[in-house]
């Protein structure tokens, strides 16, 4: 269903996305119809992408789980994990794709660049980059009491994977802002389910933190729209997961609308459990992995090369 839905969503991504691309005036010719086929059997493809896995930010938990990735599998033995950030690795992405090279990144769903692009996850057979997860929403220890109203809202906030992706695709035409708040008016019944019979209030202040990535910044955004109509002064800030934690837990934040689990905050969970409250999760149905463009022959991490 996730993948039917991308499919229709990648209609106008992709339109997008081939206005950008003609406007960075590639002249590299008919690119795609290269016959040098590679060498695609023993090695090849490790060899070819120089046993480098081209990751995002430090900070993001797809990268701490990238790296347990190339310590667990023997395959992948004298491997690298190039850190760079989430513009620079789409940016190596649609570079390998447009001269039909090979090309493996950290990546996840949901994500417009599986509308925009044949990809497919490799297989992860030891699982270190973790299942289908949930993102869940997190709130400081004493919110209840103190906020009731901001409390119920949060944690009666659920919403699925095609509604965050449409966020996220007409936020592509404007700005996260200005998606999320016609996602609120188009979507009164959802949201009607999140706030029926809660009292307003008259401008007391909430502080929200999310993580950079367009997931954390379509459900943070709409968070954001949501707690304002309800008479809520919302600041939402942009940290990294490991802050996400950390200011919940150390009560300078109010709410997170942000974190993936089991997994990829996994370690941050546990650091700070005691000193928040888990509402649960807001979403099911995110995943990470190595993921590779269609046109390149294997299937598996498992199938990759060590390094010499
Ligand atoms: N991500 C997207 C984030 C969480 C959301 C998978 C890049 C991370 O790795 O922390």
């Amino acid at each position: 269903m996730l993948k039917l839905c991308w499919k229709r969503l990648g209609i106008v991504a992709g339109l997008l996305l081939s206005l950008v691309v003609a406007g960075c005036g590639s002249d590299n010719g008919d690119s795609a119809s290269s016959d040098e086929s590679s060498d695609k059997s023993s090695g090849g493809v490790s060899e070819e992408v120089d046993y480098t896995i081209t990751g995002i930010e430090p900070g993001a938990g797809i990268t701490e789980l990238s790296k347990k990735t190339l310590e667990e599998y023997e395959n992948l033995e004298g491997w690298t994990l190039q850190e760079s950030s989430t513009a620079g690795m789409i940016g190596a992405l649609q570079e390998a794709i447009q001269n039909e090279e090979p090309i493996i990144v950290t990546g996840w769903t949901p994500h417009w660049i599986f509308s925009a692009y044949d990809l497919k996850f490799l297989e992860d057979p030891k699982g270190t980059l973790g299942k289908t997860e949930n993102i869940n929403t997190i709130v400081r220890k004493g919110l209840e009491e103190d906020m009731p109203i901001a409390y119920q809202i949060l944690d009666r906030f659920h919403w699925e994977p095609e509604d965050i992706e449409s966020v996220m695709l007409s936020a592509q035409e404007s700005s996260y802002e200005e998606a999320a708040k016609s996602w609120v008016e188009e979507n009164s019944k959802k949201v009607d389910e999140w706030t029926k019979g809660v009292d307003k209030v008259d401008g007391k202040e909430i502080e929200l933190v999310s993580t950079l990535w367009e997931t954390e910044r379509a459900s943070g955004n709409v968070m954001k729209v949501v707690l304002e109509q309800q008479g809520y002064e919302v600041t939402l800030k942009t940290v990294a997961p490991a802050i996400v934690f950390q200011s919940i837990a150390g009560g300078d934040a109010d709410a997170t609308v942000a974190p993936w689990l089991p997994t990829t905050h996994g370690s941050f969970y546990e650091k700070y459990k005691e000193d928040f409250v888990d509402l649960g999760e807001n979403l099911t149905g995110t995943k990470n992995g190595f993921v590779v463009p269609e046109y390149m022959d294997i299937e598996s991490i498992k199938d990759l090369q060590p390094k010499e």
